[in-house]
């Protein structure tokens, strides 16, 4: 039997204590991945669980009708459960209301963003869905939601607020300047309008969230869920308090809303992701599949620890309170949930649009202090590693470049040098060059 709005769960599933009928959409979220089903729609659901009204989502895809087709005939009906050696939990979410596809469904999509019980635009589109291709081509998101703002600004209509929720640095701040880029150039009797109403705070998202396989959607005896995601007990969201207009009290599924995110989004993207991204590319050096695994292997653990407290927490100016060594702690307990299979290859994908913000920002930091970085140097030699070996396996938009970087004997140079394929702060020096070559050899 198929999950749906009719099927009696067990009693041990949590679901919604809200008449989601009742429900006007609120949201549009775009790239309704894994990851927003687990965290920002379940924050949402919590809200409205809480006693919030009218936040449904709808979700968008913008390159494939896979999501819609498993949660559309499901009535938007998907679980979630919470996975740790302690056992699991599962909750079902009736937050989202409904998938959209593009570019069949753009009038659809565009009317929604126009309507005026929606206030928030959201994005899990990954890291590299905010590039502009090298002949200067937006993301095809830019067309649909300026389309959906027109219709805004011809109704008289409020602006919305616009949240990236992806593993980016000042993602607010770089989410509205592509946006203003493209008004300017396609749009330009939008461009004013966009920038005095709408808002795009920062924010920082965490929950470790595995590509959903094909057990987890047998999520009772005899019931599946083509939607399910399977995640951790932990989650957090610090989210910048700017914005056009209203939001769910999401503060009711423990989101905080702070005056400034840098503290909490750097400490996550270097040590978190760059501890993930290191794990990653050692782990599948060293035989490993899983992120329990390869945190479990000793020599692996003591650099991921490494790279944690000696070189990315002194990089950070933490905010009152926040406590770098427990998170230190924290993360290294989370990474070794044996409950959790989160493959090595999903992190280890996009290489080229993660280590920026994850490694080469700590780098930079450290180079100018005059500090060395044995451990995230080590993990830059096995990515160069992974790129050498990958082969067509490679799972990188720009890995042809990548292939052709890495393959002769000055791979970091070519990389990180001046002129190099990876933009960034950081050009090594020739001493960090050598660490890097007697990692390779
Ligand atoms: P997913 O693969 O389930 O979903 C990715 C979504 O992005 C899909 O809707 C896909 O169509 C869309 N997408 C992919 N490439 C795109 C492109 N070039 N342009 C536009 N849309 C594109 O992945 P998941 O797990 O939902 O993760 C998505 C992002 O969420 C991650 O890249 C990361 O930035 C962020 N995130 C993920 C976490 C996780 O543990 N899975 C936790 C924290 C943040
Ligand atoms: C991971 C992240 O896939 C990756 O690159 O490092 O998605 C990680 O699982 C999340 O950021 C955890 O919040």
């Amino acid at each position: 039997m198929r999950l749906g709005p009719d099927v009696i769960l067990p009693d041990t599933v949590q679901v919604p204590r809200y008449d989601r009928a009742a429900q006007a959409a609120g949201i549009v979220h775009f790239g309704i991945g894994a990851f927003h089903r687990a965290h920002q729609a379940a924050y949402t659901d919590a809200a409205m669980n809480a006693g919030d009204r009218n936040w449904g989502i709808i979700g968008v895809s913008m390159r494939s009708g896979d999501v819609a087709a498993r949660i559309n005939p499901q009535a938007g009906l998907y679980t979630v459960t919470e996975q740790s050696a302690a056992g699991a939990r599962t909750r079902l979410i009736g937050a989202v209301q409904r998938i959209l596809v593009a570019p069949h469904d753009v009038p659809a999509i565009a009317a929604a963003i126009g309507s005026p019980a929606v206030h928030i635009v959201s994005f899990t589109i990954t890291e590299k869905g905010y590039t502009q291709t090298a002949d200067g081509t937006f993301p095809a998101f830019c067309a649909v939601l300026a389309d959906g703002l027109e219709r805004r600004q011809a109704a008289g209509l409020g602006g919305v607020t616009l949240i990236c929720c992806d593993n980016l640095t000042a993602g607010g701040a770089l989410l509205e300047r592509l946006m203003e880029q493209y008004l300017a150039r396609c749009r330009p009797a939008l461009a004013a309008w966009f920038t005095e109403h709408c808002a795009c705070p920062s924010a920082m998202v965490d929950r470790i969230v595995p590509a959903p396989t094909l057990s987890d959607q047998l999520i009772a005896p005899g019931l599946e869920d083509h939607g399910a995601v399977v995640t951790e007990p932990f989650g957090q969201w610090v989210i910048e308090d700017c914005f056009a207009g209203n939001r769910p009290r999401w503060e009711a599924g423990g989101a905080q809303l702070v005056a400034d995110v840098r503290p909490y989004e750097t400490a996550k993207l270097r040590m978190l992701n760059g501890a993930h991204s290191a794990l990653s590319y050692l782990g599948l050096k060293y035989g490993h599949m899983f992120v329990h695994q390869a945190i479990g292997d000793p020599a692996i653990r003591l650099l991921i620890d490494t790279l944690m407290r000696q070189e990315a927490a002194p990089t950070i100016d933490a905010a009152a309170g926040q406590n770098l060594d427990a998170y230190a702690d924290a993360l290294l307990a989370r990474f070794a949930n044996p409950a959790l299979n989160h493959r090595l290859v999903q992190i280890a994908m996009d290489g080229s649009h993660k280590v920026p913000q994850r490694w080469l920002e700590t780098l930079a930091i450290r180079q100018q202090r005059g500090l060395e970085s044995p451990a995230l140097l080590t993990a830059i030699a096995a990515w160069i590693d992974h790129l050498r070996t990958g082969g067509a396996a490679l799972n990188d938009p720009r890995a042809a470049e990548l292939t052709k970087a890495v393959s002769g004997p000055s791979a970091a140079a070519q990389l990180f040098g001046p002129g190099g394929l990876v933009r960034s702060e950081w050009v090594p020096s020739s001493s960090e060059i050598a660490t890097i070559n007697y990692a390779l050899a």
